[in-house]
């Protein structure tokens, strides 16, 4: 494969500092060598530039705290992406907060006629300005790819919307607000909880899933929160919440999606190295790329 990664060291969609050296530890926890050694031509174009957090601090709307700095990173995010995939190029992109899977989707999005989503994520990222309990934007890039909530976040790119409902499937998700609840019912979002994956294991989840996704979509992004992995597995994030998927979980979740060859573009956010211990959780990032990218233990 043509592997092309992007870092992306965004902070400025939520309000712990740290995230934002999150591309740096996964580049420092070896995932250009990783993937090379899995025989793909890797290209790494680098990061992103970002505001810095201190500069652009902007709290004039507290219910979206950032917005403009937010939307101008996500708009050179999409060219980014976008470009890559033109070149026919799979983009790998680092975070950096989960808002940045705004720009993500809307660089890929259009490549496609029905792009699947697999949100793997302790969280829905389902909020609007109105639902957010924080104002912070890393809780809505996958109500802004449906089309809902600020133009300024949902017409990155120039079109809206860049995914269908039903061509979304979060896993993971055990930390969900009224709003958000209240959404997944009224769009028919297929959604896998904690609940459903102790009840069928990972192996049933993902042999759904993929079925689900292979008859009706083209392309499948991969938006993988390492905050849906338990705290114990992946410390390093913002908002922990106990109770998550554990390391083998997520391991086998990668092999069944590299055996499926489902996936068209990834990306590995809410890498918070300040958080971190020693860098457990960009290793293990790294180590989840590897799966996905057709490692195997034997
Ligand atoms: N749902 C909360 C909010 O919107 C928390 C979101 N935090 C995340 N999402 N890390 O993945 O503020
Ligand atoms: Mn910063
Ligand atoms: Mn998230
Ligand atoms: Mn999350």
């Amino acid at each position: 494969m043509n592997i092309s990664i992007i870092g992306v060291p965004m902070d400025l969609g939520q309000t712990r500092r740290g995230v934002d050296m999150g591309p740096s530890a996964i580049r420092y926890a070896g995932v250009v060598e990783r993937l090379e050694n899995l025989n793909h031509d890797i290209e790494d174009l680098g990061d992103i530039q970002i505001g810095r957090a201190e500069r652009v601090q902007d709290v004039t709307n507290p219910k979206l705290r950032n917005l403009k700095a937010v939307a101008e990173a996500n708009e050179k995010l999409a060219n980014t992406v976008d470009e890559v995939v033109t070149r026919g190029r799979f983009p790998l992109v680092l975070g950096g907060d989960h808002s940045i899977a705004i720009g993500t989707l809307a660089g890929v999005a259009k490549h496609y006629k029905n792009l699947g989503v697999i949100w793997y994520d302790a969280h829905g990222d389902l909020n609007t300005e109105e639902t957010s309990p924080s104002g912070n934007i890393h809780g809505m890039p996958l109500a802004a790819s449906l089309g809902l909530g600020h133009p300024a976040l949902t017409m990155i790119g120039g079109y809206s919307p860049k995914v269908k409902p039903e061509n979304i499937v979060i896993i993971g998700a055990r930390s969900l607000d009224e709003g958000e609840k209240q959404l997944i019912k009224e769009k028919g979002i297929k959604i896998y909880t904690m609940h459903e994956i102790d009840r069928l294991g990972m192996t049933k989840v993902m042999e759904e899933t993929i079925a689900y996704l292979k008859e009706r979509t083209d392309g499948v992004h991969l938006s993988l929160d390492l905050d849906g992995l338990d705290p114990h597995d992946a410390p390093g994030v913002g908002t922990p919440v106990i109770g998550g998927l554990t390391y083998r979980e997520s391991h086998l979740a990668m092999e069944m999606l590299a055996e499926a060859q489902i996936i068209t573009s990834a990306e590995f956010v809410e890498v918070n190295p300040i958080l971190d211990e020693r860098n457990k959780t960009a290793a293990t990032a790294v180590a989840l790329m590897g799966s996905l990218f057709g490692e195997k233990l034997v």
